[in-house]
């Protein structure tokens, strides 16, 4: 934790400022891998530009991230848009991962929603396609957003409340433990039986690290991941990139529907 780079994400909600004449927002929303078809389910944007407009943020690096932002308007609220995010595999670094989110912490947001596509551990009860409500988090990166005696209380990562809510919207919505772990390889099937062994249920390479800067910054955290593949070694065949997007294109209706008929209640 450098003191500048939570001096770069003031600098970058200034600029958002100036460019959507939004003076503060209520609502940050990560659009991961496959979710960016969802996003246009929240309506009209205000304003979108690219990330990089603003200070402090990389260019896309990845196939599906489109390293846009977006501000809508949607239910009453002012909500800040990322279709793309930074990971930790590009190997820019912990504060260019989660500078985003410090970034909309700066515009005042006080409730984050992390989306991403994830492999799925228990193909007993999960299928493609399937969205589970993050419940609690394993952080395998190795990384901290945090630096210094900060000892930030975890205990309820994923606000209890907001998954309540999102479940009054879609009674069916399953809930699970999210392990990350850095990538940019998939696991083997031993990291696997390991991962299930720790009690993860879905698996992925972002979110935990933004999770826990929207935590320090005292945000409320909702997370869904979209199961967009059976984590290897659990099912025939290997894991690629397009059956990600695949899988978000299918799901895209119904998880902006579930997110547009969230954010007027949150
Ligand atoms: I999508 O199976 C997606 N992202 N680590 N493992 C990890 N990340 C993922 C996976 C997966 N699927």
């Amino acid at each position: 934790m450098s003191n500048d780079a939570y001096a770069l994400a003031e600098d970058a909600a200034e600029r958002l400022r100036a460019r959507t004449a939004i003076e503060s927002f209520d609502v940050a929303l990560v659009m991961g891998s496959g979710w960016v078809p969802a996003a246009d389910a929240l309506g009209t944007p205000v304003a979108e530009f690219p990330v990089t407009d603003l200070p402090g943020f990389a260019p896309p690096a990845v196939d599906g991230h489109a390293g846009r932002l977006r501000a809508v308007r949607v239910g009453g609220r002012n909500a800040l848009v990322f279709l793309g995010r930074t990971h930790l595999y590009e190997g820019l670094g912990v504060d260019a991962v989660v500078h985003g989110v410090r970034t909309a912490l700066a515009a005042e947001v006080r409730t984050v929603i992390l989306t991403n596509a994830a492999g799925g551990l228990r193909p007993e009860t999960q299928k493609v396609g399937d969205p589970v409500l993050i419940s609690d988090q394993l952080n395998l990166t190795g990384a901290n957003p945090l630096t210094g005696a900060r000892f930030l209380d975890l205990t309820e990562v994923y606000s209890r409340r907001l998954r309540a809510l999102a479940r009054e919207v879609d009674p069916s919505l399953a809930e699970g433990v999210y392990a990350a772990q850095r990538g940019p390889t998939y696991e083997t099937p031993a990291e696997i039986r390991m991962m299930r062994t720790l009690g993860a249920d879905v698996v992925g390479m972002s979110t935990v690290l933004e999770a826990i800067a929207a935590r320090e910054g005292g945000a409320e955290v909702l997370g869904i991941s979209l199961v967009t593949n059976i984590a290897s070694g659990l099912a025939e065949g290997t894991l690629d990139h397009e059956e990600v997007l695949a899988a978000g294109r299918a799901a895209a209706s119904r998880m902006g529907h579930l997110l547009a008929t969230l954010l007027p209640k949150i």
